[in-house]
């Protein structure tokens, strides 16, 4: 009796922990148009992305959170839009960087919680273009750039905001300041889906702050897909995907994995998956974060993610000037090196071919497989557990070495023999039969 009570009781935890998890407003049924599932197709192929915490906060660089944490009163704050003068920001370098890394695609603030919209709008004059003496969009440069150099652009959009009094007021339950700035968001998000040319997808971020609220999904999702049905949309709210995302996002960790916290109780979906990460600590620009990823974690992260079936937006806060610390520029460019040599192993790839393995990963394309050695093998041998499809070849990665291997019903044996280096990622080719 006593265990049945105590099987009820963790039934009802895990049920309720479960229930915030789920968003509580009815969403309409969402079909995706063909386009948009081409789209979903480009974007899990591209692999891996560039994120941009970019903003005025970076004149005090601590990060972006530094408003709520150092406690700024909004006036105060505005002021710093006075000093925000980019002058060294230059939209074709920026797509260069994510470029030689291997980056396929950009995700830049257009507005984070602060409220300062990075670029053109009239819904708002807090923006970079009335409010500074910079008195230019750096989105519509970077639209530019990205444009010519093939390079799809997304824009991160929060739905939290510190600075305005319609959110305040609709937060303590103001109805008519909730439209408002629900109205807001409308007007903000028809700008950046009207005058930036092609957008791959709107990133939106702020939901956890309130669970319960009714966000107006419904309205704000079907505004997007009706403006631009192939446009991807990804709402890091940690919950499970609700109808109308495109993409499901896992902050800070890989997809179905919650060590930075933000994942607890969310399941992998069958939707495109996403990881995002930062190269240091901090996602907008810090002086004091010094806690910088090396290259070879940044390779692991990606190789990781693609083992399950994920892309990799990696960050950049870039400086008040608008350059990109020359810390980060030189990781991004060993991690270049590794991508051009290598990327066939991870674009246009898909994961999940076998559950987590000791040793590291494998990604397929078509009847190829790549696996990826992140951990130099004790023994002389991998065992890849519980595979047992049929091998025709195993080769090195560059296909001239032949690797010899054993299948049996427990698994798969492979021996890469001595000289195998697995100092970053050794990968074996398998060819299927
Ligand atoms: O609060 C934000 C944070 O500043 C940053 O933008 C990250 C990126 O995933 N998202 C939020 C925290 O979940």
């Amino acid at each position: 009796m006593k265990k049945i009570g105590l099987i009820c009781l963790f039934g009802l935890i895990l049920f309720s922990a479960n229930a915030q998890k789920k968003y509580a407003y009815p969403m309409p049924e969402y079909t995706p148009t063909a386009g948009n599932l081409e789209a979903r197709e480009e974007f899990q192929d591209m692999k891996f992305g560039m994120f941009i915490h970019w903003g005025v906060y970076s004149i005090l660089a601590d990060g972006e959170w530094v408003m709520l944490l150092k406690k700024i009163q909004k006036d105060n704050y505005s002021r710093l839009a006075d000093f925000f003068n980019p002058q060294e920001f230059n939209a074709e370098e920026w797509v260069k960087i994510a470029k030689d890394a291997g980056m396929k695609y950009i995700t830049i603030t257009s507005r984070h919680h602060d409220s300062f919209s990075m670029f053109d709008t009239d819904a708002s004059d807090f923006n970079i273009v009335d409010a500074t003496p910079y008195g230019k969009d750096p989105l519509k440069e970077l639209a530019e750039a990205c444009k010519k150099e093939g390079i799809k652009l997304n824009f991160y959009y929060s739905l939290l905001d510190w600075r305005r009094d319609d959110y305040k007021d609709g937060k303590k339950g103001d109805e008519e300041a909730w439209n408002k700035y629900v109205g807001f968001m409308k007007a903000q998000l028809t700008e950046l889906l009207t005058n930036y040319g092609e957008v791959g997808c709107i990133w939106f971020d702020g939901h956890w702050d309130q669970k319960e609220a009714n966000w107006h999904y419904d309205e704000i999702y079907s505004l997007i897909h009706k403006l631009s049905p192939n446009t991807l949309i990804a709402n890091n709210h940690h919950i499970q995907p609700i109808p109308g995302d495109d993409v499901q996002t896992f902050e800070r960790d890989l997809p179905g994995e919650n060590h930075g916290g933000f994942n607890h109780g969310v399941e992998v979906s069958q939707l495109p998956l996403e990881s995002c990460a930062t190269m240091a600590g901090k996602w907008g620009y810090s002086i004091y974060d010094k806690k910088f990823k090396s290259t070879k974690q940044l390779i692991h992260f990606l190789v990781k993610a693609a083992g399950k079936n994920g892309n990799l937006l990696l960050n950049v806060g870039p400086m008040p000037n608008g350059k990109i610390q020359p810390e980060f520029v030189d990781t991004l460019g060993e991690v270049g090196e590794w991508t051009s040599k290598y990327g066939e192993s991870i674009y246009g790839t898909r994961g999940n071919v076998v559950g987590s393995q000791d040793w590291g990963t494998i990604t397929k394309k078509d009847k190829t497989l790549y696996v990826h050695v992140l951990e130099a093998p004790s023994e002389p041998y991998i065992f890849i557990s519980e595979f047992t499809e049929k091998i025709a070849s195993a080769t090195s990665f560059d296909g001239k070495t032949k690797v010899k291997f054993k299948q049996m019903k427990e698994g798969t044996f492979l021996y890469p023999g001595k000289d195998f280096d697995a100092s970053i990622d050794g990968i074996i080719k398998l060819k299927l039969k």
